[in-house]
């Protein structure tokens, strides 16, 4: 079976992993966010690429969500001895090497997305990672700060600021330009299903969606799309969620979010959606299945998996 999944950062990683223990033998192809992306200490960092990377290629820190596990932070501290700005931004030593060769490689003319295929040589996460595209296309944040009204990236409103400036408005800077990188659509328009992971919306999924023509293939593909709720009880399992989805006018529930993407019958997105088990959901024109959506471990999430795979094509 041919699965694409469109995902973020730390929770589209731990689901991509569950993705992979349900489905061992198919071919999947994983849409990754790069609205996070940030260009720091002259080096170009890619969270939502390196979380899903080093996590399916089990070097990840668990406890942290996001870098290296075993990770030292010298040159960090060498940085913030020289009172080289941002000292906010927590870069590890290991995790520098992996901005040094992306870097290096952009600056070479390489696309980002040979870049990641070079990188994943080394980290084989049994899938196929592509950012959504090739483009810049960052996520900055509408905020009061200071008394003026600024934009300011998305890293440094969610790291510097742990997003408690309230959002006005979200801006995904060039996304109007960009392309979907190669392979993305193909991979779409290829799948025998589409999966939504459970990421945020707004910033990691309503980025990707950003991308001229990544919605259309969804709407117009031949593969049913299933959604897996980011929101459970009302509350996001992980990540600013809640902070981002009022943004939008959309409702912090599962079935605010399942109704944000969408009935494929009325011109949205899905065709079913996963809500946690304590959770409840009318969607018009969606079926609605109400199963444990914790990602507790690789086959709590596999379970999921399963659920949302097993649907008429
Ligand atoms: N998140 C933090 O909360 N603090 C950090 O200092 C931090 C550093 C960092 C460095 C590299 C990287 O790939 C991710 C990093 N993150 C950090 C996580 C990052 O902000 C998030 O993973 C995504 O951008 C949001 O999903």
């Amino acid at each position: 079976m041919r699965i694409a999944v469109l995902a973020g950062g730390i929770g589209g990683a731990r689901f991509l992993r569950g993705v992979r223990v349900a489905c061992p033998d198919d071919d999947v192809t994983a849409v990754i966010n790069t609205g996070d992306d940030v260009t720091l200490h002259g080096l170009r960092i890619c969270p939502d690429l390196d979380s899903v990377m080093y996590t399916l290629g089990g070097v990840h820190d668990e406890k942290r969500g996001w870098g290296r596990k075993d990770e030292t932070w010298r040159i960090k501290d060498e940085l913030t001895a020289y009172g080289a700005e941002p000292s906010w931004f927590g870069l590890g030593d290991l995790d520098i090497a992996t901005h040094l060769v992306r870097t290096r490689m952009l600056e070479a003319g390489y696309p980002l997305s040979d870049v990641t295929a070079a990188l994943c040589q080394r980290w084989q996460p049994g899938v196929t990672v592509l950012p959504m595209s090739d483009d810049r296309c960052e996520t900055h944040v509408v905020v009061e700060l200071d008394g003026a009204r600024r934009a300011i990236h998305f890293q440094e409103w969610w790291v510097r600021h742990h997003a408690k400036l309230r959002p006005e408005a979200f801006v995904q800077v060039g996304v109007d330009d960009a392309e979907p990188a190669p392979g993305v659509l193909e991979a779409i328009a290829g799948a025998d299903v589409v999966l939504l992971a459970p990421s945020n919306p707004v910033v990691s999924i309503g980025t990707i969606l950003g991308v001229p023509g990544i919605r259309e293939a969804l709407v117009s593909g031949p593969a049913p799309v299933v959604g897996l709720s980011p929101i459970v009880g009302g509350a996001p399992v992980r990540g600013m969620a809640d902070a981002c989805l009022p943004v939008i006018g959309v409702e912090v529930s599962a079935q605010g979010v399942g109704r944000h993407y969408g009935a494929r019958s009325d011109g949205g997105l899905l065709d079913r959606w996963l809500v946690h088990d304590t959770d409840a959901a009318q969607i018009p024109g969606v079926e609605v299945l109400a199963v444990p959506l914790m990602m507790t471990d690789d086959d709590a999430t596999a379970a999921m998996v399963r659920v949302a795979l097993a649907i008429d094509r």
